[in-house]
C-alpha cells in the first residue's frame, strides 16, 4: 500500500487555516479522494483534554509544562491517528503541526530551540509533512477576524502584542523542506486556489483512482 500524503497548514491564530483546510478537503474529494482532516491540539480523547486545559484562560502555565503538553497531545495524535492514516494510503490535512511549536513556545515563550527539536522529535517519531503551507498575515489582521467572527479568545491569544509578534516572525521566516508561503490576505476563493496549484504542481493531488 502506497503511503499517505501529510499536508500541514500554519500560521497565526486567524489566517484562515481552518477555512483553507476545509477547502482542500473539498478539492481532494472532488478528486476522488477521501482526506483526513486533524488540528492541533486535539483529535484523540486524550489530546482533547490537553487542549482543554491548554486553551483555558482560568489556568497560567509554566512555558516548559506548555511545551511539553502540546507535545504530548502531538505524541497521540501522531502515534494513534495521523501514522496509522497514512500507513493505509489516507491523505492527512493537519490544522497547525510543529512549525507552531517553534513559533509560539521558541519564539513567543523563548525556549530554547535545541530543547523544541529534541523533544518534538520524541513526540513524532521524526514524522515530516509532505507540505507545510504557511499563512502569512499580520497579527493584528487575525485578531480582527477572529473578534468579527464573535469568537472568544483563549489562554495564548491573551498572551499580548509583543508576544504574537514574536511568533509572527517566525512564521513569516520560516525556511526548510516543504514549507511554502501563501499570501492569507487574499480572498479565501484565491487563496484556496494558489493552495490547490501547489499541491498539484507538487503531485500530493492523491491519485483518483486511490482513497487517501
Ligand atoms: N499552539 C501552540 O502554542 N503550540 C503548538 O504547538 C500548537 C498550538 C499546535 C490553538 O488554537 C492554539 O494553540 C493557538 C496556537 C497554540 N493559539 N493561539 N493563539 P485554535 O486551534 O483554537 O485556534 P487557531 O489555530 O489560532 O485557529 P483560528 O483562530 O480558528 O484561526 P484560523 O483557523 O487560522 O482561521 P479560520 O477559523 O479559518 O478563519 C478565521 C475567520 O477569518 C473566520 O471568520 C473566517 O471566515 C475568516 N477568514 C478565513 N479566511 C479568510 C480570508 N482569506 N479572508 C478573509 N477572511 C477570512
Amino acid at each position: 500500500m502506497t503511503q499517505g500524503r501529510f499536508l500541514v497548514v500554519e500560521g497565526p491564530e486567524g489566517a484562515g487555516k481552518s477555512t483553507l483546510i476545509r477547502g482542500l478537503a473539498e478539492r481532494y474529494r472532488e478528486a476522488g479522494a477521501t482526506p483526513l482532516l486533524v488540528r492541533e491540539p486535539g483529535g484523540t480523547p486524550v489530546a482533547e483534554r490537553l487542549r482543554e486545559l491548554l486553551l483555558d484562560p482560568a489556568h497560567p502555565i509554566d512555558s516548559v509544562s506548555e511545551l511539553f503538553l502540546f507535545l504530548a497531545a502531538r505524541a497521540e495524535l501522531v502515534a494513534r491517528v495521523i501514522r496509522p492514516a497514512l500507513a493505509q494510503g489516507v491523505t492527512v490535512l493537519a490544522d497547525r503541526f510543529q512549525l507552531s511549536t517553534e513559533a509560539y513556545q521558541c519564539g513567543g515563550r523563548g525556549l530554547e530551540r535545541g530543547l523544541f527539536l529534541a523533544a518534538n522529535r520524541a513526540a513524532t517519531g521524526g514524522l515530516e509533512p509532505d507540505l507545510t503551507l504557511v499563512l502569512d498575515l499580520p497579527p493584528e489582521l487575525g485578531f480582527d477576524r477572529i473578534r468579527r467572527a464573535g469568537q472568544g479568545f483563549d489562554r495564548i491569544e491573551r498572551a499580548g502584542p509583543e508576544f504574537h509578534d514574536r511568533v509572527a516572525a517566525v512564521f513569516r521566516n520560516a525556511t526548510g523542506p516543504g514549507i511554502t508561503h501563501l499570501d492569507a490576505t487574499l480572498p479565501q476563493e484565491q487563496l484556496l486556489r494558489a493552495a490547490w496549484d501547489l499541491v498539484l504542481a507538487r503531485g500530493l493531488a492523491a491519485h483518483p483512482a486511490r482513497r487517501g
